[in-house]
């Protein structure tokens, strides 16, 4: 038996160690290689079986290896891959008809990284505010949260305010001003202290600053505050969009339509990266050609996928899924929370869910935790140090759900 193990360690210990040599050291993920994916299942290549409660960030939102969108993928792959956009192709127009029908807006901008994706919603946004708004040229400014994430290039992370990811990246864009999330008054201000002010880019919840969900109202009243200001709201749904939430975008909590949306990730169901930034056509006609693009943006199997992983969202009930078990997860995990006093705080919305361990941020119990998890089958990834994010695949069942929530105290109760 010892030795059984010793070689099954040593198969992950390998690959581990390979990443390690020869790729760049930009990531420490937990120790586990996976292998196979299916539904809410992953398994490591010792054939061990966990549930996935992080889902790629909330890309495989319609569950791992989705026979559908596998299946219009491997179609599409097989008949045409990418022409660039100098040519037109058979799929790109039938998509954007799709996709800006079903989230109600007139035009798309299709990217394919959730990064690509708020670039071009920033450059839209700027462009407008010169030739529709009216701001004098280069003097634009677009309004941020603290404690931000919309990606890591270089313009993105110069409105960040995590040292890690900014730290001699510099030097950074100008025309970003930081403000508090989830505070009115200080948006107000901000809206009122320029007249170049373009946009507003804000996190419905912010995902890495660990599930923050902001006080009901605060993204109707933000929105109509733009609004009465002229000035651009662009959600960035790359990770709380597609049904993640409990509904098929988080904004849609208090029944507001951004001006330009972004989405990401789970647009494609996490089988290839797809991206996309939604407007109305008077914000989308300023662009002209020539004046933005990508070679793999639009291609016909990005075009397909995200048909398919949009369909599978609607056919599926996801959002609905997501909703009542997103209920029961945290009243399950509030009731661990009672009994373990490891847990300090369970928050999030749908199955966009973190809890809060009893240590500071500093601490590497919430790592610790995390392994104890994997240890008895479930994986998920703390974010800034004391908070562990629960999203699992939303193709769950309420009985799988039960079976997590006993894993988690089980795995919590050893640390007693
Ligand atoms: C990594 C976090 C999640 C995002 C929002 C844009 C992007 C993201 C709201 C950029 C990406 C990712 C990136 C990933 C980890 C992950 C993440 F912990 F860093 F914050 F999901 F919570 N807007 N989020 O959350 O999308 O360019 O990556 O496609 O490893 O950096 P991308």
């Amino acid at each position: 038996m010892a030795h059984t193990e010793n070689t099954l360690s040593s198969k992950s210990e390998v690959l581990i160690e390979k990443e390690n040599k020869y790729g760049a050291h930009n990531y420490h993920p937990l120790p586990v290689v996976l292998e196979k994916g299916e539904g809410v299942y992953v398994w490591d290549v010792h054939g061990k079986k966990y549930f996935d409660f992080l889902s790629a960030y909330s890309a495989v939102n319609q569950g791992h290896c989705h026979p559908k969108i596998v299946q219009a993928m491997v179609d599409q792959a097989q008949k045409l891959t990418l022409t660039s956009r100098a040519f037109y192709n058979d799929k790109l127009g039938n998509y954007e008809e799709y996709v800006t029908n079903y989230f109600g807006f007139d035009k798309v901008l299709p990217m394919n990284t959730g990064a690509e994706a708020v670039e071009t919603a920033l450059k839209i946004c700027r462009k407008w505010a010169y030739e529709v708004k009216g701001i004098p040229e280069n003097q634009a400014q677009v309004i941020v949260c603290e404690n931000n994430f919309h990606g890591r290039t270089t313009t993105i992370i110069s409105f960040s305010n995590d040292e890690t990811a900014r730290k001699n990246f510099g030097p950074f864009t100008d025309g970003f001003i930081k403000i508090e999330y989830d505070n009115l008054e200080a948006l107000e201000k901000a809206l009122e202290s320029s007249k170049n002010i373009a946009g507003f880019l804000v996190e419905p919840i912010q995902g890495e600053a660990g599930v923050y969900v902001p006080s009901e109202g605060y993204l109707a009243k933000a929105k109509a505050l733009c609004e009465k200001h002229n000035v651009l709201f662009i959600a960035d749904e790359v990770q709380t969009g597609i049904a993640r939430t409990g509904k098929l975008l988080a904004v849609h909590h208090e029944n507001v339509q951004p001006d330009v949306l972004i989405l990401g990730k789970a647009i494609s169901g996490g089988v290839y990266p797809v991206s996309a930034v939604l407007t109305n056509n008077e914000i989308m006609n300023v662009i002209k050609p020539g004046q933005h693009g990508s070679t793999f943006g639009g291609n016909p199997v990005a075009a397909a996928v995200a048909i398919a992983a949009l369909e599978v969202v609607k056919e599926e009930k996801l959002a609905e899924n997501a909703e009542r078990l997103g209920a029961i997860l945290r009243k399950g995990l509030n009731k661990i929370a009672e009994r373990n006093h490891l847990i300090t705080l369970v928050r999030g919305k749908g199955l966009l869910n973190a809890i809060v361990i009893n240590s500071g941020e500093e601490s590497d119990l919430a790592w610790e935790i995390c392994l104890k998890f994997r240890d008895n089958g479930l994986l998920a990834k703390p974010t800034h140090g004391n908070k562990i994010r629960f999203a699992p695949p939303l193709v769950m069942t309420e009985e799988q759900i039960h079976e997590c929530l006993e894993i988690i105290e089980k795995s919590l109760n050893e640390f007693k």
